[in-house]
């Protein structure tokens, strides 16, 4: 099985984490658990963008080093994500030396072969601000920032030769249907590239904090310093050696999947790919440009204080709610809204009276009917329709999971968990159990009790990428020790429960919110 990664942008540390944020962390995390929950070899990248102008202006309005900055950001991602259950394999920095290295050797190679020169860039520039805007961010020639008069400037800078790529990108995602997803994104970025692709700068001399262009034998007026993007997009190969680990390396690229919102897909879609061209390297199997999440309908914007933050959410209904919600809420792809409303919906109704219920209602059954003990039955398999309609569908759920998976659909895998969870409740009211009980007929009343404790353990197993925790503990109620980061392939099938295996004390899962 070829081994997998799973990349997430790395976060500007200019901000503090926010939902948007989440989300892409907690997709890559879901699909993350998955894969290595069902036996697979899984590199799971996220981490923070810290260089740039933005930041050194941040540092100096709080009168600290950009490097005591970021350090101080970095921690709130940090802590966010330990909250999150985020289970990445490295957190990188592009303030880690090794990425540095890798940028520097990198923008080497390239300029050896022909793919980096020196030219000069043009463009307006507020000397207070000492930054460059373009035309649509300058209102009527000013700087959008103090208001200030913008200057036309030239300055020496370095340019990455993205023309050359053109042709070799537009045939490599026209014949690649599942390079750029979803589909409907996939054609932006066609027309993008059809409409010409211009050389990039990707140095800047008016900053100090970013990453200095390595020797290359070529003498300049001034210092350079390598673009934010130039340097960010770069972390996708140190995060995994190049360049350090050439085996390591080789195991892991190219990329299953590489994950970020549409804001960015040209970035990863078309300089990203070129990049990589340059470095004869092969393409990501997936880039991925998800949707943006609203809050109830709206752009979340400081200005209008409506940005949502995770930890209020967290606070209100726990981190595996909140990374159901997103998972099951908005189709991966099209955009999302959140609201309390649904957010408060999504977790009585299925979490609390759905599965919460369902796990709390067997247990205690289990507890009332045989003290909490898996009993001996002698009904089998063929004996009772409905029950082996239960096993069936169950049993079939993984085979749907990997397809949908497999296409990345993740809010349909959670639909189809809970059509089993669904199904399983409707089992418990045709059997009755309780009448079972009055009836004294404890065969059955077992044999019932057991398909009910085989399907909760099934839908519990494919839930974990969501809701690790949680599942954790309902693994815990019903006494069963397994390691999630690779489950034994006879797990997923039936037929677990053993006669005399005791169970744990049922405790409830998602107390209803009012
Ligand atoms: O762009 N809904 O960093 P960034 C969904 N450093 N996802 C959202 C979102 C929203 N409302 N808002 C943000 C950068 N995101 C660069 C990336 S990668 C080499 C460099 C998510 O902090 C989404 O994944 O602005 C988006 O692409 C990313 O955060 C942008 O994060």
């Amino acid at each position: 099985m070829k081994p997998i990664y799973i990349t997430t942008p790395i976060y500007y540390v200019n901000d503090v984490p926010h939902i948007g944020h989440s989300y892409t962390t907690i997709l890559a995390d879901i699909l993350s658990r998955y894969y290595k929950m069902t036996g697979h070899n899984v590199f799971f990248l996220t981490g923070t963008d810290e260089h740039g102008q933005k930041i050194e202006k941040a540092a100096e309005a709080k009168g600290l080093s950009p490097q005591e900055l970021v350090d101080q950001v970095v921690l709130r991602f940090r802590a966010l994500w330990d909250v999150l259950n985020i289970s990445c394999d490295r957190f990188i920095r592009t303030t880690d030396p090794d990425h540095k290295k890798v940028v520097q050797d990198v923008f080497k190679r390239v300029f050896d072969k022909g793919y980096i020169y020196l030219g000069e860039y043009a463009g307006l520039y507020c000397r207070p601000c000492e930054t460059y805007y373009t035309e649509t961010q300058a209102e009527n020639g000013l700087c959008p920032e103090c208001k200030r008069e913008l200057t036309l400037l030239k300055e020496e800078a370095f340019f990455f030769r993205l023309s050359a790529f053109e042709s070799n990108l537009l045939e490599y995602v026209e014949k690649s249907p599942e390079f750029v997803l979803p589909l409907t994104r996939r054609n932006e970025v066609m027309s993008f590239i059809r409409s010409g692709l211009n050389d990039l700068c990707i140095t800047r001399s008016a900053i100090n904090w970013g990453i200095e262009i390595p020797e290359i034998g070529v003498v300049t007026k001034q210092k350079h310093y390598i673009y934010v993007w130039f340097d960010a997009l770069l972390n996708y190969l140190s995060g995994i050696k190049y360049g350090q680990d050439p085996e390591f390396f080789r195991q892991y690229w190219p990329a299953t999947i590489q994950l970020l919102g549409k804001d960015i897909l040209k970035f990863h879609a078309v300089i990203w790919p070129a990049m990589l061209m340059a470095l004869d390297l092969p393409l990501p199997e997936h880039v991925f440009g998800h949707g943006f999440i609203y809050q109830s309908g709206e752009k979340m914007s400081k200005s209008k204080g409506n940005v949502l933050d995770p930890y209020v959410l967290i606070e209100s209904y726990g981190a595996d709610a909140f990374r159901y919600f997103l998972a099951r809420e908005v189709v991966m792809g099209l955009d999302g809204s959140y609201s309390d409303e649904n957010m408060k919906q999504r977790f009585n109704s299925d979490l609390a009276n759905d599965w919460g219920n369902l796990i709390n209602r067997t247990l205690n059954m289990m507890k009332q009917y045989f003290d909490g003990v898996v009993p001996q039955t002698e009904m089998v398999f063929g004996f009772d329709e409905s029950a082996d309609g239960l096993r069936s569908t169950a049993v079939l759920l993984f085979d749907k999971i990997k397809e949908l998976m497999g296409e990345f659909k993740l809010s349909h895998v959670l639909e189809e968990i809970f059509l089993v969870i669904r199904q399983s409740n409707k089992y418990i009211e045709d059997q009755a159990p309780w009448v079972l009980a009055k009836k004294g007929d404890i065969d059955r009343l077992g044999y019932v009790m057991i398909q009910v404790l085989e399907a909760i353990r099934l839908v519990s197993l494919f839930l974990f990428p969501f809701m690790p925790s949680t599942v954790e503990r309902v693994y815990k109620q019903l006494q069963i020790s397994v390691d999630f980061t690779h489950v034994d392939p006879l797990f997923f099938d039936w037929d677990y429960f053993k006669p005399s295996m005791s169970l744990g004390e049922p405790e409830p899962l998602f107390p209803r919110k009012i």
